[in-house]
């Protein structure tokens, strides 16, 4: 049994989208964090050590960290493709594009937000190499990785479309999240996204 701890709008959307891409089968447990305007507590239902989001169970085996729990689905349903067997010479791009959404793509788009890229020339360039990287990598498309959508779709096109006001202006993007924004898996999973019991009353 699967259950993905998930606050609405918040980092653990994008697994909820996974979820739908993948046609996995796990419970979704609706729950509260701290968010960063300071409403909010986190649940103490959640096991995440530091009260966050995402986190995943899986017969009591806790696994958290976006990009960790996205493997960890993908590799629980190879017949879903949206990633590649140990061996497979695509892998290791991907793996590349798993750590990069964490370890460079966020870290630059927070310093954007935060004004760094402004003050800091380091920031400046970390920033202008990862939206470079982006554009590059999305320039013949359709997905990151050519014709094949993969789990690095859902991590960093989600980053993309949150974040899509403090990225360059530049059609590559605009056309890559309108592709997303296409996808049946995507349109579901902003509907499950929010409480369940009030987008059933909404409906
Ligand atoms: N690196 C973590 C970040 C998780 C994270 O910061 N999640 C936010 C929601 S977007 C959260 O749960 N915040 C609540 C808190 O900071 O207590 C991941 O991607 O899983």
């Amino acid at each position: 049994m699967l259950t993905l701890f998930h606050a609405p709008q918040s980092r653990s959307s994008r697994l909820v989208w996974l979820i739908e891409e993948l046609g996995a089968e796990v419970d979704i447990h609706y729950c509260d964090i701290l968010r960063g305007d300071g409403s909010g507590a986190p649940d103490p239902a959640n096991p995440h050590p530091d009260g966050k989001v995402p986190a995943l169970l899986h017969e009591g085996a806790l696994v958290t960290e976006s990009g960790a729990v996205a493997l960890y689905l993908t590799g629980l349903h190879p017949e879903a493709g949206l990633g590649f067997a140990a061996g497979d010479p695509r892998r290791g791009r991907l793996l590349t594009w798993m750590f990069w959404a964490s370890g460079e793509f966020e870290p630059a788009l927070w310093s954007k937000i935060s004004g760094a890229v402004e003050a800091d020339p380091m920031a400046a360039r970390r920033y202008q190499q990862a939206t470079d990287r982006l554009i590059e990598a999305l320039w013949d498309g359709p997905w990151l990785m050519g014709d094949a959508f993969t789990v690095a779709d859902v991590i960093i096109g989600s980053g993309i479309g949150w974040a899509r006001a403090h990225l360059p202006d530049s059609p590559v993007i605009d056309r890559y999240l309108e592709r997303l924004a296409q996808r049946p898996a995507w349109q579901r999973a902003r509907m499950r996204d929010g409480d369940p019991f009030l987008v059933g009353r909404a409906a």
